[in-house]
């Protein structure tokens, strides 16, 4: 009874457009925009799960890594055999990129020929498929007399889940589609092809990668728009990759960079995450298939299922009366019975309903015309919602990158390939529209793969080829900044030896080894209010220190920082020390301490002789001060010639240090067990207490370490870039050991070595620009900012932008290494000289294990992000028997300045 009212109800309705009874029956199929959204929040959910590796094994989408680590840019070049297999055609090609006749000016060559894949084989045994596929490869080369015995490079797209170790590894994690073959499941299946080549014979050919069809569409369509970051493949299947940021790849060491994903977005839904959107048509699909519950999102889209999607909605309507009068034949109930060519040529345009009543009629059924518009409809509604499932996903896809990318917007191209996309009208207008309705703040463009995606794998490996090139020859170019221990300990017993020459010679020597006139460290009984000069390597600092009586050690310091600018610095003299004067000249106005003249200290970061405490004469000038009339001039006496000049203030020089020294006091003056001074800024240099022998009285020797190898004698650990900065620095031939460790020089080292690497074609495109030629641009602050492991590459790009050097991902990942090579080298060889220092103080005091503490200051051991930490361990690796605190100082040398000059009153009994 129930039935027949349902029936006159239903033909009641028949009278109306054949569409609506259509649009109500399939109402579930038709998704609006808020279930898009929803089902886009979804997918980017499982992406998530995907990526993590803790709960990578539980999820659908499998967000599998590729080991494609970055899309073409434009150099790529060769001649490569390629093979697809997995999509509706098996291809064998030749793509010739950028080389061999005919090929238009950056273009590429393919030549191509299909092989059918027979029946059997979809359900055989995996080594007689990949049989077939080298026999086919061997037809192929001598069909086209291509040289047999030449080596032939080999790209591999072969579209189903693997998962990848490395470009040419990839273990089969599950077939999809129409291939049900055996005894390749959790196979590498690059192995069974080299396996079924070697079997096939009489042909040298390497495998080198292989891609996922999506990897490799992407890769197609980026070769011609660099802004292709995705692949969509919609054909017999689904799925879809797209370059995710390695950090977020957590089954991929390493955090630096991009690396294509795999996503297999045809296993979403395969946990039940779909569940309210799969009809009853859907499980019918997918209780028919060869992977029930597998591919759940896929048969909701690809060509593989639409067409039987559609034959089982009108078979249903059929059996409910709705269409040929109740009318059910033999061919309608059979599946496979209509294709999704048949969906396609059902929805065409023009011939549509012609086309839909040829295809009904082919399945034995008389339709009306209004059946004819009803199935028509039907398709449309089976195609619509497909496209419109793809477009969540990449809607997903697609806010995954932008968050990625911490941008609002995004102009990105997506490359498409597929026989639904190609071939079915109105499906990529569709999905076009959909995608950018969804996403009205994105530019994205769809870019069909106009030659298949074996381009794409030609590609990946021209990549791949160009990558491992250019990493062997980085690596090559590297070399020489890699110090191994034995090379370290070398330096080490160099720098010993030029310690003890130092020490002996009257005369020159590499290790000027300069006496300070500080004999003791303080003791804490330091009293008074000091004046402290502070010139350092970038800047002048007045200082006003006093030390209190009552709580130990507490000192109160007031200070003000000048700037020197670069033509004080290399103007003369007088300028310099006028312009010394003037900048105390304010500070004591600052402090409103004009009247008082105060005893004072002054640190002055070069290598000075000095007979005295309160004087020295510069021996020359480091880093990049070149003033005029100084070397070997009395430095303290012009400080106070040009102090008289002004005539507006007076002070009284008590003491003249090295910043070394003065950094030392600093600190001893916190731990007494300080006994040495390190300076890693702008220069490099150390200072410690010898004490030859128990007669001789202690004194602090400024060893002006810098200054090792003048002599030759790290020739052959020096390098070609260091040459060069050696070569164009205002000192040539000194501070050679300053010149590989020093703030001043780091950035000039990287800089010739990114030149060379740019020359070479390595980087930036081999595009020289004029930044790149430019001294000085690349200050050793960008080391520290590059290194920092806070920082990631997107960063990395925009400082190598501000310095006008245009990047891509892999160039910033090779400025990385380059400046962490430099500063890892600049670290080891002060850990080395470091490691010479103590045990000599060790031996010196005849003990066998030594504890001391030292002393440190500059922008390089405070600021970057890994100098001090090197330094340390290679300074306890090569002195294991010293027990090395280092303290960094926290008031910097000033502190110790005043702390001598107080010593030194109090000595003179004031
Ligand atoms: C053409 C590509 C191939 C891919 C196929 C997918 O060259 O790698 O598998 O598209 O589309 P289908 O042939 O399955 O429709
Ligand atoms: C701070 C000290 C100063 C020393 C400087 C070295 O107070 O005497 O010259 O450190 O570091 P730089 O400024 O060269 O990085
Ligand atoms: C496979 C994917 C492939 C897609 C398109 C799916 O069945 O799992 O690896 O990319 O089909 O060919
Ligand atoms: C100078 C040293 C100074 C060091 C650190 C070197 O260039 O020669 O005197 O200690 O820089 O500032």
């Amino acid at each position: 009874m129930l039935a027949v009212h349902l029936v006159s109800f239903y033909f009641s309705k028949l009278q109306e457009d054949p569409t609506k009874k259509v649009d109500r029956f399939l109402h579930a199929m038709r998704l609006g925009d808020d279930q898009l959204r929803d089902i886009s929040a979804r997918f980017l959910a499982e992406m998530k799960k995907g990526l993590s590796s803790e709960s990578n094994a539980a999820a659908a989408v499998k967000m599998l890594p590729t080991h494609v680590r970055s899309t073409p840019d434009g150099s790529e070049k060769g001649q490569f055999l390629a093979l697809d297999l997995g999509g509706s055609k098996f291809k064998v090609l030749q793509v010739k990129v950028r080389e061999g006749m005919g090929i238009r000016k950056g273009g590429v060559g393919m030549e191509e020929k299909t092989y059918p894949i027979p029946k059997e084989l979809l359900n055989g045994k995996g080594s007689e498929l990949f049989d077939h596929v080298a026999e086919s490869l061997k037809d192929f080369l001598q069909e086209r007399n291509i040289d047999m015995e030449k080596k032939h490079p080999l790209a591999f797209t072969f579209s189903f889940p693997c998962g990848h170790t490395k470009l040419d590894q990839g273990f089969l994690l599950n077939w999809s589609k129409r291939f049900r073959v055996r005894g390749l499941q959790d196979k590498d299946v690059v192995q069974a092809l080299r396996d079924a080549v070697d079997r096939a014979g009489g042909m040298d050919v390497e495998v080198l990668a292989m891609v996922n069809d999506t990897v490799a569409t992407m890769m197609t369509c980026g070769f011609d728009d660099k802004h292709c970051d995705v692949g969509v493949i919609i054909g017999t299947g689904t799925n879809a990759c797209y370059m995710e940021a390695l950090r977020n790849v957590d089954l991929v060491e390493g955090d630096e960079g991009r690396m294509c994903v795999n996503t297999e977005w045809g296993g979403f839904g395969d946990d039940g995450t779909l569940k309210d959107f799969i009809t009853e048509f859907d499980q019918n699909v997918d209780a028919a298939s060869n992977n029930q519950g597998k591919q759940i999102f896929e048969k909701m889209i690809s060509g593989m299922y639409l067409g039987e999607i559609v034959r089982l909605v009108i078979l249903k309507m059929a059996n409910l009366g709705l269409l040929f009068d109740g009318h059910v034949s033999d061919a309608l109930r059979t599946k496979g019975k209509i294709t999704t060519a048949d969906v396609a040529a059902m929805e065409e345009y023009k011939t549509g309903l012609k086309n839909t009543k040829n295809i009904l009629v082919g399945l034995d059924l008389t339709p009306s015309q209004d059946d004819c518009i009803a199935v028509q409809h039907v398709s449309t509604i089976v195609s619509f919602r497909s496209s419109n499932l793809v477009a969540a996903g990449l809607v997903a896809i697609l806010t995954r990158i932008k968050e990625n990318r911490k941008s609002r917007t995004l102009t990105i191209t997506v490359g498409v390939d597929g026989t639904v996309y190609k071939t079915h009208p109105q499906y990529a207008k569709r999905l076009h529209k959909v995608v950018r309705r969804l996403l009205p703040e994105c530019q994205v463009r769809f870019l069909l793969s106009d030659s298949g995606s074996s381009k794409g794998a030609a590609l990946v490996t021209a990549v791949a080829q160009r990558l491992a090139t250019r990493r062997k020859q980085v690596d090559e170019t590297l070399c020489p900044f890699r110090l191994s221990q034995e090379q370290l300990l070398l330096v080490k017993s160099r720098m010993r030896a030029g310690l003890e020459a130092g020490l002996e010679s009257e005369g020159p020597s590499a290790i000027k080894m300069l006496p300070s006139f500080v004999y003791h460290t303080p003791d804490g009984t330091e009293r008074g209010k000091y004046l402290a000069l502070d010139l350092g390597g970038t800047n002048f600092r007045a200082m006003l220190v006093k030390f209190r009586k009552g709580l130990q050690q507490s000192t109160r310091l007031y200070h003000k920082i000048y700037t020197v600018p670069p033509e004080i610095m290399q103007g003369t003299g007088e300028e310099l020390f006028d312009h010394l004067a003037e900048c105390i000249s304010d500070f004591l106005d600052y402090m409103g301490i004009k009247k008082a003249r105060l005893p004072a200290g002054f640190t002055f970061s070069f290598p000075c002789e000095q007979t005295a405490l309160d004087t020295g004469s510069l021996v020359s000038w480091t880093k990049g001060y070149k003033a005029t009339d100084c070397e070997g001039h009395n430095v303290v006496e012009m400080l106070r010639e040009a102090i008289k000049r002004r005539n507006d203030f007076d002070l009284d020089i008590e003491a003249f240090v090295n910043d070394t020294v003065g950094t030392m006091m600093s600190c001893a003056y916190e731990d007494p067990q300080c006994g040495v001074g390190l300076i890693a800024g702008t220069g490099s240099n150390v200072c410690y207490m010898e004490e030859r022998d128990a007669k001789t009285q202690r004194m602090c020797i400024n060893t002006e370490w810098g200054g090792l190898g003048d002599d030759g004698s790290l020739d052959d650990i020096i390098t070609p870039f260091d040459v060069e900065v050696n070569r164009n620095s205002v000192n040539p031939g000194k501070q050679r050991f300053e010149k590989l460790t020093s703030g001043m020089y780091l950035g000039e080292v990287v800089r010739q070595v990114l030149l060379d690497l740019t020359r070479g074609g390595l980087l930036f495109r081999g595009h020289v620009t004029e930044a790149l030629k430019t001294p000085g641009i690349f200050e050793t602050k960008y080391l520290s900012q590059i290194e920092s492991d806070r920082l990631a590459l997107l960063q990395v790009r925009c400082i190598l932008q501000q310095l006008g050097l245009d990047s891509n991902c892999d160039d910033s990942i090779i400025v990385k290494e380059v400046c962490g090579v430099v500063s890892r080298r600049a670290a080891q060889l002060c850990g080395a000289g470091m490691a010479a220092v103590v045990d000599k103080i060790r031996e010196n005091r005849g003990l066998d294990h030594l504890d001391i503490t030292v002393g440190v200051d500059g922008a390089l051991y405070k600021l970057h992000p890994h100098f001090s930490q090197i330094l340390e361990e290679t300074t306890r690796l090569l002195a294991p028997q010293c027990d090395v605190t280092f303290m960094p100082s926290e008031e910097g040398s000033g502190k110790g300045a005043a702390l001598i000059t107080a010593v030194a009153l109090q000595k003179q009994g004031m």
